[in-house]
């Protein structure tokens, strides 16, 4: 039996591999230098696919994939109820935010909110009891403010620069958000004896990179 990980290329990526060394587990080849999907590593029955990061859950919950690492975000918007999410990584950090221009006019009416994350944005204004319309957009979700698009947007934000280049504030915190390890459910009962050392090591990893 071999295990199947997914990741997303860049920040996860990048500070997945670390804590994967300390498994036993590096890859072979660097896959932000290649156009492959699939990459074997050092350790014969583990093995990385490299897909887009809202692509994760569904890889893991459907069983193409055994093991995933994605965004709370991602899994909030997702519904990540058929998978388990045993670990918290704490990479890739940021927070999942309300935001909108620094100098807006009062605002009337319904709210129209521009997000990649409608499930999110509409679970927390229907919380608030707050009718508003929503925008599916799939990136670049600051210009929808400045082009008269949406009145706010809901997006993660790490440093704020993003915001503030495009003349836009915080308003509102929804989440504080990490990377989590998920891992599909009949994986996790078939294949618990490779899996379950794995978290361990990772959950090690994580303790010592906090510390
Ligand atoms: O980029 P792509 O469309 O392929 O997919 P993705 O954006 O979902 O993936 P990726 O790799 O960009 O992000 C993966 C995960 O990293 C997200 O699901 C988050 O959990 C987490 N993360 C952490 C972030 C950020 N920090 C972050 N800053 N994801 C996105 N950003 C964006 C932010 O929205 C802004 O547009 O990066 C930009 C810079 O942010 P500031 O605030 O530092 O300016
Ligand atoms: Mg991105």
């Amino acid at each position: 039996m071999s295990l199947t990980l997914a990741l997303s290329k860049g920040r996860i990526l990048q500070d997945t591999l670390p804590l994967l060394a300390t498994a036993g587990i590096k890859l072979l080849e660097d896959p932000e230098r290649s156009r492959k999907l699939i990459f074997p590593t050092t350790r014969d029955d583990v093995r990385i696919v490299i897909i887009r990061a809202t692509d994760v859950p569904t890889y893991v919950e459907n069983g193409a994939a055994d093991l995933g690492v994605a965004g709370k975000d991602v899994l909030m918007e997702h519904g990540a109820d058929g998978v388990y999410e045993p670990l918290d990584l704490c990479i890739a950090r940021c927070r999942l935010m309300v935001a909108g221009p620094v100098d807006e006019r009062a605002l009337q009416g319904r709210l129209r909110i521009a997000t990649k994350f409608v499930n999110i944005a509409r679970a927390w204004y229907a919380s608030k009891g707050q009718q508003v319309d929503l925008i599916k957009l799939y990136g670049s979700m600051e210009l929808a403010p400045l082009m008269g698009l949406a009145d706010r947007i809901v997006d993660v934000v790490d440093t704020g620069k993003t915001l503030t280049e495009n003349g836009l504030e915080p308003k509102e915190l929804i989440a504080t958000i990490s990377s989590r390890l998920i891992i599909n459910k009949a994986s996790m009962r078939r294949q618990h004896a490779s899996i379950q050392p794995l978290i361990d090591q990772l959950e090690a990893a994580v303790a010592m990179s906090g510390e």
